[in-house]
């Protein structure tokens, strides 16, 4: 929870200090930029509004959180070292063993000194004659860089919805994005869920066994995989770092940035009996691998019907009353929606204390002073959980007034959807980069690989402007608007595109319909972002210097040149515009 205004620790404002960078959030976004930042000798500072780094696993501390990419993928991967001397505990890790590992990081990179904690950015001001930002904070902070770096994440602006009545309920009303620090004890209580994301799947098994009733409200059924999640034995650990360089390669060639076991192979040629003993296969070994069963899934209906139907049956196998069961299988697309990973979430609903609440017809009509009204029935509550997600990816931009030239604001600029070149930098907002900005694979790669190649991609950019004595760079027009269609068109090859989910901003009333991450696949992006270094920044328009021909020194992106996996990302499949995406 954010310290208030009344219990953060008292300092005064900075007045114009002058910084080479300013870097917005202390996640593991803004860490490793600060690091890379000043290995390259800049002078930066990083503004957080927690009390602490971690970002994501700082603010989400409900019950049963942890991460669905395994453990020994999930994790920084600059440092051999680092990779060496930690210890993941489980296959999956849980939020508090990720912060603490965030913390590590802090430590070890000596990070803590530049970051300012308890303080919100709330404005950011692009001065065109001095080429610089002006960043303000909510604690009167007016500080200006030459370059201003988003790393405040894409899904860090809780989604609350204006639910009538909020005001006269009695009992507590906690979101999972914002959980407190103290932790919530629901012994005894009578507790209501709203939502059945990633975050509800994870938090009402372990709220389950609290409770003394749990009603779940349900709007749209989710598509949920069992995690078969497990402690991680020493000889385990011990084998693969002994690999781990590999693994790490491995994982940037594949189309989401981590590794796993694909089959290439087109559901819709394998015989019904082949499928049947793939899936099983795959069920039996859980996750979001789940997806990769077979290589056309998110492409053809037909084929994605095959998994669907699979899955239905899989809940309709666990789930013993059959009204319950029907109202928790979806009918959508399987893995249109962000796909789920559970550990006993659907055996939940075999608990005689669990309700399920079906709100898809019938929307949540209002909270009262003792519960929730739904189609007329009030369902008594204590104490209600908003599991209903986040204003993803643009809505940590909408909380900070950016200003760049000629007064125009990104908001303003965005307001029919976001536009970036490359999801790193927007015309009109000279030195303004955003990490895993709208537009590149970002949520569609595991977070924490998609965050190591912009924050390396960035290093050599500001490193070249410094060689080249740049004063400014800012995406052509003509890029921008190319790279922005291929995002658009990329999209509707993949039945992601779809549906009604937070990729496309669909889950907040207002907000325009656009997919908004890179689905194009990991490797092809990167291949794409190295061209441009490799060309002096082709796309960009570099102002001050001379030298804009000069070949750039490629310091940190080298890592990132790995020949692409074939098996997985023919060539032939990207030119049929059939890039496997999970
Ligand atoms: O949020 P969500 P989340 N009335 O948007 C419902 C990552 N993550 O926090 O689907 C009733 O997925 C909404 O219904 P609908 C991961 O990328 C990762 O769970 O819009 N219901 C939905 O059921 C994930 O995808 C992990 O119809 C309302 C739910 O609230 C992303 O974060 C763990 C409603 C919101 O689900 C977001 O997940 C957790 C309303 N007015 C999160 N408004 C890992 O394991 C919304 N809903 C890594």
């Amino acid at each position: 929870m954010m310290a208030d205004a009344t219990t953060r620790p008292e300092r005064a404002a900075e007045v114009g200090a002058v910084f080479d960078a300013i870097v917005v959030g202390a996640g593991f976004a803004g860490m490793y930029m600060l690091h890379r930042l000043r290995g390259l000798g800049f002078s930066a500072r990083v503004f957080e509004v927690g009390g602490g780094v971690g970002g994501t696993w700082y603010w989400n501390r409900y019950p049963g959180a942890r991460c669905d990419v395994e453990s020994m993928q999930y994790s920084f991967s600059f440092s051999e070292e680092l990779d060496q001397e930690w210890n993941w505990s489980e296959k999956y890790a849980p939020q508090p063993e990720i912060l603490s590992y965030a913390n590590h990081v802090a430590d070890r990179f000596d990070l803590r000194r530049r970051i300012v904690f308890d303080t919100r950015v709330i404005a950011a001001t692009f001065n065109e004659k001095a080429k610089c930002w002006l960043i303000e904070t909510d604690r009167g902070d007016r500080v200006t860089a030459k370059f201003c770096i988003m790393a405040a994440g894409c899904l860090s602006a809780p989604n609350r919805p204006k639910f009538k009545g909020l005001e006269d309920f009695r009992g507590p009303i906690y979101h999972t994005g914002e959980w407190p620090h103290q932790g919530v004890d629901f012994t005894g209580l009578r507790v209501g869920v709203i939502g059945t994301g990633s975050s509800a799947i994870q938090s009402i098994p372990i709220i389950a066994q609290q409770a003394s009733a749990l009603t779940v409200f349900q709007r749209t059924a989710t598509w949920s995989v069992p995690a078969w999640n497990e402690k991680l034995s020493p000889e385990y650990l011990q084998a693969a770092k002994a690999d781990y360089p590999a693994l790490r390669a491995k994982a940037r060639a594949r189309p989401t940035g981590f590794y796993f076991p694909f089959n290439t192979q087109p559901a819709l040629e394998a015989s019904a009996q082949d499928r049947e003993a793939q899936y099983e296969q795959a069920w039996a070994r859980g996750g979001l691998p789940f997806l990769g069963s077979y290589g056309d899934l998110l492409f053809e209906k037909a084929a994605n019907d095959t998994i669907a139907d699979f899955a239905r049956r899989k809940i309709r196998g666990i789930v013993k009353d059959p009204v319950t069961a029907e109202l928790l299988c979806p009918d959508n697309v399987f893995g249109c929606k962000r796909l789920c990973v559970d550990t006993g979430y659907f055996e939940t609903y075999n608990l005689p204390h669990v309700k399920l609440v079906d709100v898809s017809r019938t929307p949540i009509e209002r909270f009262t002073a003792d519960g929730i009204e739904v189609n007329g029935v009030e369902y008594p509550l204590d104490a209600v959980v908003c599991a209903t997600g986040f204003a993803a990816m643009t809505g940590s931009f909408d909380k900070i007034r950016i200003t760049g030239r000629n007064g125009l604001t990104l908001s303003e600029k965005w307001r029919a959807g976001p536009r970036a070149y490359l999801g790193i930098a927007s015309v009109g907002f000279p030195n303004l980069f955003m990490i895993t900005g709208p537009g590149s694979p970002s949520v569609l790669a595991s977070m924490i690989q998609a965050i190591e190649q912009h924050v390396d991609w960035l290093a050599d950019c500001i490193g070249h402007m410094r060689d080249v004595g740049a004063t400014t760079i800012e995406p052509i027009p003509s890029d921008e608007d190319a790279w922005v269609e291929h995002v658009n068109e990329v999209s509707t090859v993949s039945l992601r595109s779809t549906c009604s989910s937070w990729y496309v901003g669909a889950n907040i009333p207002g907000r325009p319909r656009v997919f908004m991450p890179y689905i194009g696949g990991f490797p092809i992006y990167v291949q794409k972002c190295n061209e441009v270094v490799s060309s002096g920044f082709d796309g960009f328009a570099l102002e001050g210097t001379p030298l804009s021909d000069a070949a750039p020194q490629v310091r940190y992106t080298e890592r990132w040149r790995v020949p692409i996996d074939i098996d997985v990302i023919s060539p032939a499949a990207v030119a049929a515009r059939r890039v496997p995406m999970v």
